[in-house]
This record gives C-alpha cells, sequence and structure tokens, in this order.
C-alpha cells in the first residue's frame, strides 16, 4: 500500500488527516509508525509555514520519502495573537488543556473575543520544490469550556456559523469548516497524482 509519512506526533492532528485522505486507499504514518526513536525537531522558524517545512523537511530528507508536516496554532486577537506558533508549548508542554483553555478564557473576559486557528502545511516530494499551504479558521474564544471531541483548544474554539465549539462538532463537521480541512483539500490533488 502506498503511504503518506506526517511529520507530526500529535495524535489529534494524525487522526484528522488519517480521515480526510481516507478515500485515497493510503496509510498515513506518523513519525512514531516510522521511527523507533522518534527524532527532536527544533521548530525554530519565525511563522507557521517555516516550522511547517523544517518539520517536513527534516524527515523527506532523512528518508527520501513523501512527507506532509502542519504547524497550526490558536491566535487570539486580544492576546496580540497569542499564543500563535507557540500554542503547543503555552504555559509549558506538559500544561494540561484544562488549564490552558481556562487561561484563555479568563484573559479574554470583557475583551474582544475573536480568534482564529490557523494551519501551514508544507508537502515535501523528494527532488521536487516544497508546496506551502496556509489556512486559517475564524471564530471566537467561548465564555466556557465545552465539548469532548477533537483536541488541545477546539473546546474553547466557538465557531459562530454553526453556533458551537469545534470540539461539539463532529469530526466531518470540523474537516469541513477547520483550518487544517481547508488546507488539506488544497493539497488533495497533488496526493492523489504524486502517491
Ligand atoms: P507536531 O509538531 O508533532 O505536529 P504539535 O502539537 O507540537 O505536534 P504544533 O507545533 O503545530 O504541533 O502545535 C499545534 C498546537 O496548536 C496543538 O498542539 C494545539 O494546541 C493547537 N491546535 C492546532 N490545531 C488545532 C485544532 O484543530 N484544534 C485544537 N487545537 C489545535
Amino acid at each position: 500500500m502506498k503511504e503518506l509519512i506526517v511529520s507530526s506526533t500529535n495524535e489529534g492532528k494524525i487522526k484528522e488527516i488519517r480521515a480526510m485522505l481516507k478515500d485515497l486507499g493510503i496509510e498515513v504514518k506518523s513519525l512514531k509508525d516510522v521511527y523507533e526513536t522518534v527524532p527532536e525537531i527544533e521548530e525554530n522558524g519565525k511563522t507557521f509555514k517555516e516550522n511547517a517545512l523544517i518539520k517536513a523537511k527534516y524527515v523527506a530528507d532523512e528518508l527520501n520519502k513523501v512527507v506532509l508536516a502542519d504547524d497550526s496554532g490558536l491566535e487570539v486577537d486580544a492576546l496580540d495573537k497569542k499564543p500563535g506558533i507557540y500554542s503547543a508549548r503555552f504555559l509549558g508542554h506538559d500544561t494540561s488543556y484544562d488549564i490552558k483553555n481556562q487561561y484563555i478564557i479568563d484573559a479574554v473576559k470583557g475583551k474582544d473575543r475573536t480568534a482564529r486557528f490557523v494551519c501551514a502545511m508544507a508537502l515535501v516530494i523528494p527532488g521536487r520544490d516544497p508546496i506551502l499551504i496556509e489556512e486559517t479558521f475564524e471564530g471566537e474564544i467561548n465564555d466556557c469550556i465545552d465539548g469532548e471531541n477533537g483536541f488541545g483548544y477546539d473546546p474553547i474554539f466557538y465557531y459562530p456559523p454553526c453556533k458551537k465549539t469545534s470540539a461539539a462538532m463532529s469530526p466531518e463537521e470540523k474537516n469541513k469548516y477547520s483550518h487544517r480541512g481547508k488546507a488539506l483539500r488544497k493539497l488533495y490533488k497533488i496526493l492523489k497524482e504524486e502517491l
């Protein structure tokens, strides 16, 4: 079976990418599937796109295979677009999302609630120029933690058109509107042709 390596250890992202690519009949592998010891890839870029490219290129160069990477995060306007590219590391990598999410709810009380998820995807096909895409999912910070699906900041990300948080959406519904869903749909045709 053909495979696509996703340069990520984030199970939430991998699950969404796997679901969206299921019709391609390919095996979507995470770094845990291809390495015995997952390498520490330093994400020292200044933008989502730079970090996505760093993650995809590192693994494509090592394995000489087609590699996709996703660098994403939550931008909260009242917090000067933080946590942004530091979303996974915000308040410490090991801090629970209950704590991170409650912190953001408290920080925007009485302020502008607009926020967005951003997703940059880098697709590296050996011997070709890398392909970079960036998409957003525009919404607001909810006033409480709500919803059981998704991962990370989904329980506080309210999407007005659906009147619920992205954690209260079904996986299909989230993929339809999300930053990751939009980015991956742009790469779908290329993946279909190249894999
Ligand atoms: P990899 O680098 O291994 O892919 P990571 O979680 O460290 O995993 P990022 O550096 O791209 O990846 O950080 C993305 C963070 O942004 C993620 O950990 C969540 O906190 C948040 N995030 C991104 N997309 C999200 C989504 O769809 N729903 C909820 N939170 C999301």
